[in-house]
């Protein structure tokens, strides 16, 4: 493969060495901007935007600028440690990584003769850099099928929105920013959007599911407007043409309107209708019931706001939307994505320059695409129907996300129903301190399971408290590694090692997998293992070319469904049953799941519980991001906490003064299953009714034994959420939008 990009990859500038590569995880983060690393030795000194790579062009957030001290944390995990006390007691022998394998080797082996190796759940983070590799380890090297994020309650993260696109387009669908073109901006083919949605998502701060917020700014630089779909006034939202400032949960309810507004005045696009999508008459029907009126009364945005943001999007020609985790985080949060969904299939805004577009993983290559299924073929059949949840929610076998239900998972933990679960492998997780909702719930079940290992970069809440064995992980910057999210494919290359003990994700996997299942891991190096899945594509790539060429741009076609480019039996139209785009979707109607968008009123709220309202004036919205924390993670760096020092709950300055509360005054938020303390922060940002909490976190510096391990309980938002309140498919859940009330702290209860 030919250099694309002309720059070396590596130099020298005095006594550093300057490496042009990508930057990853850990710590955790979901894009892989394009960094240089400057080393000395074994220490990374800095790190810099690479003003060569398309992807980021040499912009960074504050995650990436202090990696450093991120990278040689004293707090870092140096050694294989064994618990010798009981758990939480904070006892620990450094082993070999040896007496490591062989405990779990032996754990295994024992648990797949005793129980099956579906007792083994693999349970994962949010896309970190093992969400394709970890899958072969659970699914060849365990045998088990059970794989799933932490506890994740209805697997609320993007897994609701791609369960939805893989039944309306049998693909993943993105907005189009260039972003899939090597030359961006200047792509002929590319047009910019004149409307861009910013839907349940604060992309500059999140950079979220590969997409990088400031691809949004060079649009409105360039003339793109924006609305904005947030109960907060975000800096988006405070630039934006409309702001829809809407309560918290009812974005299904919203995008319903918008549709009725949008085929009421005839602005669909008939003919792609007609040609290339299912359903629409079934749409119609559906949106019938969502007039203004109503609408406007569920979400709280003025009528006459909705209508005009409905038909700016309808007139301007391309418009994309952004969509994020709000729409997740709801119960039926698959519905509210369907709905958004329709808005840009019936305006003919998919797969269109500027629109958004449907991607598929470039090459088909395991070990670099988003394949979470890596390995799953080696299972059994039998044991593959024993996935957990699979029974309840038939979308779960589809895999979609992984292939067990956190809520079932967590149910056959406590009950032993319908199978007994015997062991946890934890990778890129810490539920207890953020994932799980339920946190003590979870907590408490983790204890019943018998044998835990946890690999991570750093002690956490979640290892303390509950695992046998942790495993110690290197980071971003100390790993060889790939990087693919739809485009481009990235080499990250190990440029330092902090400390001599640890090892990556992928030599983990490799290592353990031989041990347990050897021919199914038959390659002697993690490099061998890239090299053979880079060679399943036609293209020459290898490890060291992508390296040297630092990133590589698959081709990237629009309007695939006339190209005959979406199908595997190679004709026309999209991958699904119908092979139209189906707005009424065939597949949910087979498993006997709603088929056409609907409105689901979230579980808890003034509308749902006016019983539970009486107590809990408030709405709780929780989890927005913060500039220098990922979840549950940097809060050992003292970068980090001078910016972002402690937890914040942020309210309007009305709401403030009716609880008596102040700026900077400790408040305890609580409802009917838990309460935690957060520090107020007034701001004239958020509605009066609403108030909205940071998640994720704990305290590196308070103790860390049982009961306190590291203070976990103390802030932690996740004592006020429910497991298992799950929508229709088995995903969403409601953590977004629940019912709170606050108080002030009292003095001595800190
Ligand atoms: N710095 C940083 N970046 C991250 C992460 C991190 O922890 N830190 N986490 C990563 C992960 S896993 C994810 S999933 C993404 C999430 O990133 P985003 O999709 O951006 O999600 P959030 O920041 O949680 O929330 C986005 C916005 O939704 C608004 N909101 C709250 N409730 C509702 C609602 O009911 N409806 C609507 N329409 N809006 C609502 C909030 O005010 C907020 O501004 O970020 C990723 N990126
Ligand atoms: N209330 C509320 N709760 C939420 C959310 C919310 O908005 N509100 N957001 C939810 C969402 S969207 C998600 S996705 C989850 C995310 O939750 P998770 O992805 O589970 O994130 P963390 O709990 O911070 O755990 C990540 C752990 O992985 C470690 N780590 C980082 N990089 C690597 C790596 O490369 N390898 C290994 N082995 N370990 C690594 C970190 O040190 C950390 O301890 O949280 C959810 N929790
Ligand atoms: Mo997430």
């Amino acid at each position: 493969m030919a250099q694309k990009n002309g720059k070396p990859w590596q130099w020298k500038e005095g006594d550093l060495t300057v490496t042009r590569t990508t930057r990853w995880t850990g710590p955790g983060c979901h894009l892989g901007c394009g960094v240089l690393y400057y080393t000395k030795g074994n220490e990374l000194v800095k790190v810099e935007g690479d003003p060569d790579n398309p992807f980021n062009d040499g912009r960074l957030c504050p995650r990436c600028l202090y990696l450093p001290e991120a990278v040689h944390h004293p707090d870092r995990l140096k050694h294989p440690m064994k618990r010798v006390g009981k758990r939480g007691e904070n006892k620990w022998e450094a082993i070999t990584w040896d007496e490591a394998y062989s405990i779990i080797e032996k754990n295994v082996r024992q648990i797949q003769k005793d129980f099956g190796p579906e007792s083994i759940v693999g349970l994962l983070g949010t896309g970190r850099n093992i969400w394709e590799k970890m899958p072969k380890l659970i699914y060849s090297g365990f045998g088990s099928p059970n794989i799933c994020m932490g506890f994740l309650s209805g697997s609320a993260c993007y897994i609701p929105r791609s369960a939805l696109m893989v039944a309306m387009n049998g693909d993943f669908v993105v907005p189009d920013l260039s972003q899939l073109h090597e030359d961006r901006y200047d792509n002929p083919e590319w047009k910019r959007p004149e409307c861009i949605i910013i839907w349940g998502n604060d992309p500059v701060v999140s950079n979220s599911d590969g997409f990088y917020g400031h691809w949004i700014v060079d649009c409105m630089k360039m003339g793109s407007e924006l609305v904005v779909i947030d109960p907060r006034v975000t800096w988006l939202a405070s630039k934006a043409k409309y702001h829809l400032q809407l309560r918290p949960g009812t974005d299904g309810a919203l995008a319903l309107g918008m549709l009725k507004v949008i085929i009421d005045e005839g602005l669909y696009d008939q003919e792609f209708i007609d040609k290339w999508t299912f359903g629409f008459d079934k749409l119609k029907e559906a949106v019938k019931e969502y007039t203004l009126e109503r609408v406007s009364e569920i979400t709280w945005v003025p009528a006459e706001l909705i209508k005009a943001a409905a038909l700016f999007y309808a007139n301007s020609k391309p418009a994309a939307i952004q969509w994020g985790l709000a729409l997740d985080m709801a119960k039926e949060g698959v519905a509210s994505a369907h709905a958004v969904a329709c808005l840009w299939t019936i305006t003919g805004n998919l797969d269109v320059p500027g629109g958004n577009v449907v991607v598929k993983p470039a090459l088909g290559v395991p070990v670099i695409e988003p394949d979470s299924h890596w390995g799953i073929d080696d299972i059994p059949e039998e044991t593959r129907r024993k996935q957990m949840g699979a029974d309840k929610y038939p979308l779960v076998q589809l895999g979609i996300g992984g292939s067990a239900q956190p809520d079932q998972v967590l149910k056959a933990m406590e009950t032993g129903k319908p199978y007994p679960i015997k062991m946890l492998y934890l990778a890129t997780t810490n539920p207890i301190a953020n994932t799980a909702a339920d946190a003590t719930r979870v907590y408490k079940a983790m204890l019943k399971v018998p044998f835990i290992v946890v690999a991570d970069l750093f002690m956490t809440p979640t290892a303390m408290g509950c695992a046998d064995l942790v495993l110690p992980v290197a980071s971003s910057p100390e790993r060889d590694s790939l990087r693919a999210w739809w485009r481009p494919y990235r080499a990250m290359v190990k440029v330092m090692q902090s400390s001599e003990d640890i090892k990556t994700d992928e030599e983990i996997v490799l290592e353990l997998g031989k041990r347990l299942n050897p021919q199914e891991f038959p390659w002697d190096t993690v490099k061998d293992l890239f090299n053979w899945a880079l060679g399943k594509s036609d293209e020459g790539l290898t490890f060291e070319n992508l390296v040297e060429s630092v990133y590589w741009w698959p081709k990237f076609e629009y309007r695939k469904y006339e190209k005959c480019l979406l199908r595997e039996d190679g004709n026309p139209g999209f991958n699904t049953i119908s092979g139209r785009a189906e707005l009424y979707l065939n597949l949910f109607e087979n498993f006997g799941i709603q088929a056409t968008p609907f409105y689901d009123e979230p579980p808890e709220s003034p509308l749902s519980r006016p019983d539970l309202f009486k107590e809990y004036p408030l709405i709780l919205t929780t989890g927005a991001r913060s500039w220098v924390f990922f979840h549950s993670e940097n809060r050992q760096q003292a970068s980090a906490r001078q910016i972002h020092p402690d937890p914040i709950v942020q309210m309007h300055p009305d709401t403030a003064a009716k609880y008596g509360i102040e700026n900077g005054n400790w408040v305890w938020i609580e409802n009917h299953r838990g309460r935690c303390r957060q520090k107020a922060e007034l701001t004239p940002i958020i509605d009066p009714r609403i108030i909205q909490a940071d998640h994720g976190w704990w305290f590196p510096e308070k103790p860390a034994d049982a009961p306190s391990l590291y203070g976990v309980f103390e802030s932690n938002i996740n004592n006020l959420t429910a497991m298992d309140q799950v929508g229709e498919t088995g995903f969403g859940a409601p953590y977004k939008c629940l019912l709170c009330k606050i108080y002030k702290v009292k003095e001595g209860e800190i």
